[in-house]
């Protein structure tokens, strides 16, 4: 195998490959690369390059397996994690995958849409709506986030409670393994028990054992009737309540379930325009309602107002807005949307994207905060979420007037304060956004042993030169 290349030798036969629009090695250009929304990391790349196709992809790729030069897979950019920043050492190509934005193919017969790696979320969703179907995967960074992103991070979001993480919504996937070979597995097969399923090695995996170039995924069945309401909750078990209410009444209807804490909405309301609360007194605790259902004139409303009330009278739920239309609903949907944007206004918080078995969420909440509090006096917790998944954003907010840096040096001391509810409740210490870099340093005692051993030969194998993703997911 040859050594590496002089990057200027690199840079011409990426040159060769990807032609001047496929080639970006301006600072001002590589610059929007080379951080991550959070603002944690700040890496440095050789160039970006923007392949339109998976065989420039493979091109690229192998390339870089030859000369052992780092690939850093980006979609939108919208980890939580680092996962798509390079390492500080500037060896790395970042492959940004934007350009590859085809849908291949939509059938609604088998209920399925190929959709290339670069397919922004949002234009998923718009294309299978306009087929007359439904691609549910819903979540704030829709807008920007790509086919290939959440697959390659499992995403979960809003409508997992009903349909599921990424992996469940994808049949097959096109990807171009490390060595730059194409492997063709967009199959759109119910069944297909074939050996191992490498589809699922891959997603999930941050681009640490191939790149996705494609992938098939589920659509289904277009909402005809739907209901949505925000509820002030008289606390964490309330909101529980309600939402084993709604689950025995239809599950099949309960499209989202999200908690909120009243801190949480409260900075919504200072920091997000047009934000306003819909209710007609402060809480501590609300809970979003999303209900949907293909079947036509469910009374998807009268069911909410009967489990509202039924709610009410057990005092579980203190007060409630039940949106009249679907701008209602949206401005409602806001509120959550929005809590991601406004902690950052607010200025430094501390994420912990946690999961606890659903029955454990009230205590964990409880436990978490208290030991946060303790931990920094002043600070604040802003839990909120998929509370219907057991996935709660454990975030901590910074003590007001607090020196930010000061309060990110603690970054650590936060996660392990959360982390050891967590494990105590048989939890997890990353739910959906992944370990990408940000927590590789916990593989170790969550995962290590038998599991950690197992994914290292799986990387061993597949990527023996570790070209792919450096320093993400494993330690
Ligand atoms: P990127 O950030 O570009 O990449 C993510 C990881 O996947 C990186 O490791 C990258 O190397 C790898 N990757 C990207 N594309 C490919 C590819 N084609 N092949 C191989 N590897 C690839 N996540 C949730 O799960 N639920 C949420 O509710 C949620 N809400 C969010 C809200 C906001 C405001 C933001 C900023 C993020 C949110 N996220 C959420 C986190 C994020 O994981 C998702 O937005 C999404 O999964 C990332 O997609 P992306 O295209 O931006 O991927
Ligand atoms: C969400 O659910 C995202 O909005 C982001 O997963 C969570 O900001 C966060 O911690
Ligand atoms: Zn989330």
């Amino acid at each position: 195998m040859p050594d590496a290349l002089p990057p200027a030798a690199l840079l011409d036969r990426l040159h060769g490959i990807l032609g001047p629009r496929g080639l970006l090695t301006e600072p001002a250009d590589l610059a929007p690369h080379l951080s991550d929304w959070r603002g944690l990391y700040r890496g440095a790349a050789l160039c970006v390059a923007r392949p339109a196709t998976t065989e420039e992809v493979a091109a690229v790729v192998r390339l870089c397996a030859e000369t052992r030069t780092p690939v850093v897979p980006q979609g939108g950019n919208t980890s939580m994690v680092g996962g798509a920043t390079p390492e500080e050492d500037g060896r790395a190509v970042v492959l940004a995958l934007g350009r590859l934005n085809r849908i291949r193919d939509i059938d609604p017969v088998d209920m399925t849409m190929t959709a290339e790696a670069g397919v922004v979320l949002k234009a998923a969703q718009d294309a299978a709506a306009a087929a007359g179907c439904l691609f549910p995967l819903s979540l704030g960074a829709e807008g920007t986030a790509t086919v290939g992103g959440v697959l390659s991070t499992n995403a979960g979001g809003n409508t997992t409670v009903r349909y599921g993480n990424a992996r469940e919504l994808m049949l097959g996937l096109e990807a171009v393994m490390p060595d730059g070979a194409v492997w063709n597995g967009l199959r759109r097969l119910r069944k297909d028990n074939t050996g191992y399923a490498l589809r699922h090695l891959l997603v999930g995996a941050e681009g640490t054992l191939g790149i996705v170039t494609a992938a098939v995924l589920r659509m289904f069945p277009r909402p005809r009737d739907a209901a949505v309401a925000f509820c002030a909750v008289a606390d964490e078990d309330a909101a529980l309540g309600l939402f084993r209410r709604l689950r025995d009444r239809d599950e099949s209807a309960l499209r989202a379930f999200e908690y909120m804490s009243g801190t949480g909405v409260d900075l919504c309301l200072r920091h997000i325009e047009g934000v306003t609360l819909p209710l007609e007194a402060r809480a501590d605790h609300y809970v979003l309602v999303d209900l949907a259902t293909p079947r036509p004139d469910a009374g998807l409303r009268a069911m909410l107002e009967a489990a509202l009330e039924e709610a009410f009278d057990a005092g579980e739920v203190t007060d409630a807005a039940i949106a009249e239309s679907e701008a209602q609903a949206a401005r409602l949907w806001r509120i959550r949307e929005e809590h991601p944007e406004a902690q950052k206004r607010e200025g430094a918080s501390v994420k912990n994207d946690v999961s606890v078995p659903v029955s454990k969420v009230p205590e964990m909440i409880r436990r978490c905060s208290a030991a946060l509090v303790d931990l920094i006096p002043g600070s604040r917790p802003v839990p909120f979420g998929h509370i219907g998944d057991g996935n709660i954003h454990m975030n901590l907010e910074q003590p007001e007037g607090a020196d930010p840096a000061a309060f990110l040096a603690r970054g650590h001391d936060i996660m392990d304060c959360v982390n050891e509810v967590v494990r105590d409740l048989g939890g997890s210490f990353s739910a959906e956004h992944g370990i990408g870099r940000l927590k590789t340093d916990m593989m170790d005692s969550w995962r290590g042993g038998a599991e950690l051993a197992a994914m290292r030969r799986i990387k061993a194998a597949l990527d023996p030169d570790g070209i792919m993703n450096p320093g993400k997911v494993l330690p």
